[in-house]
């Protein structure tokens, strides 16, 4: 794994743990300036660009927030190779769906950073939102960057749709689901002691059961209406039964197990625009080719994987997509 450190790329540098107890820590994201109207970062068309991999359950969250608002045009995105190693993350523009970097012309994602901070000391993370105005990253973190463009883009989205309605509590839900779920598999995969992985998976199952219980009432996170959270939910979801349950050993069971996640799931996957962001091929390398301390052959497991495209009989639940997303 490499970090950069005053402004330095280091490799061999530990996962974070907590010493005692040998459980994953993620760091804190470092980059946490807002779009707003107030600026310095206002909101326009053309000015911000996003730096994700299709690996990455955090960037695709942005990727589906942009293509249900409808920012396609208003947003650009460049897409780095899904497997990093020793460099960290790199462009690879002739792999299948991966870009160059079309805004700075760099050949790995830390010379970004530095170009933000010359001494950043830290992880090089996607999602980065880059501002091409003010030549700086705006913000790494991926909650934040998802109500950014729901909150901001308001006269540039195509879509008249928005994942944070105040009445919900949006923010409240992703914040819950973040630490057994989203993080979860997370601190089963990298646990470095029994103890550290049985507290997390225990911790994961039970909130999916729990949750999978609340979609037998109701359609969607927090109620009859689509949010974020439920994109939270879902980037997770998606890569679970491929990845999560067998490299991160997350095995109690599939989501293909749980009716309801089951049938969220799909439902997410089918509006529209969401199966264009998903690429499981660049998941499944990202996963088992670069985390060689768990998987030293980086061999690929074959699959099969679930089939998104099945009918998801949600309207049986109650509730509807947003009407801008009926076709
Ligand atoms: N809290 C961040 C987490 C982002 C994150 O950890 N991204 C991973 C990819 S899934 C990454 O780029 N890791 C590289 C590293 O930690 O060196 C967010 O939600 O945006």
């Amino acid at each position: 794994m490499g970090v950069m450190i005053d402004g330095e790329w280091q490799v061999d540098i530990d996962q974070p743990t907590d010493d005692d107890s040998g459980a994953f820590e993620r760091a804190e994201s470092r980059f946490r300036d807002v779009i707003t109207g107030d600026g310095p970062f206002e909101p326009a068309a053309d000015r911000y660009h996003l730096y994700i991999s299709r690996a990455c359950p955090w960037a695709h969250r942005t990727m589906i927030v942009r293509a249900l608002l409808g920012l396609e045009d208003a947003i650009s995105v460049d897409i780095v190779d899904p497997v990093r190693i020793d460099d960290g993350w790199e462009f690879s523009p002739d792999e299948h769906d991966c870009t160059p970097d079309t805004v700075n012309e760099t050949d790995f994602l830390r010379e970004v950073y530095r170009l933000a901070d010359p001494a950043y000391t830290g992880r090089v993370t996607v999602p980065v939102l880059w501002d091409r105005e003010r030549e700086t990253i705006v913000n790494n973190e991926s909650s934040e960057i998802i109500a950014m463009l729901d909150r901001a883009f308001d006269d540039v989205a195509t879509r008249d749709l928005t994942l944070f309605p105040d009445d919900l509590p949006v923010h409240e839900t992703i914040e819950e689901i973040y630490e057994p779920i989203n993080n979860g598999v997370y601190r089963a995969g990298f646990a470095m002691t029994q103890e550290a992985y049985d507290d997390a998976v225990t911790g994961l199952f039970s909130a999916l059961e729990e949750w999978n219980e609340t979609l037998a009432r109701q359609r969607y996170l927090c109620g009859d209406r689509l949010t974020a959270a439920d994109i939270c939910l879902f980037t997770t979801l998606y890569r679970f039964d491929e990845i999560y349950h067998t490299h991160f050993k997350c095995n109690r069971a599939r989501i293909t197990d749980y009716e309801h996640l089951w049938g969220h799931t799909r439902e997410l996957y089918q509006l529209p625009g969401v199966a264009d962001t998903c690429n499981m091929d660049h998941c499944k390398r990202h996963y088992y080719r670069s985390h060689t301390d768990l998987n030293p052959r980086q061999l690929v497991p074959i699959g099969p994987g679930p089939d998104f495209q099945l009918p998801h009989d949600r309207d049986r639940i109650g509730g509807s997509p947003p009407a801008a997303l009926v076709a």
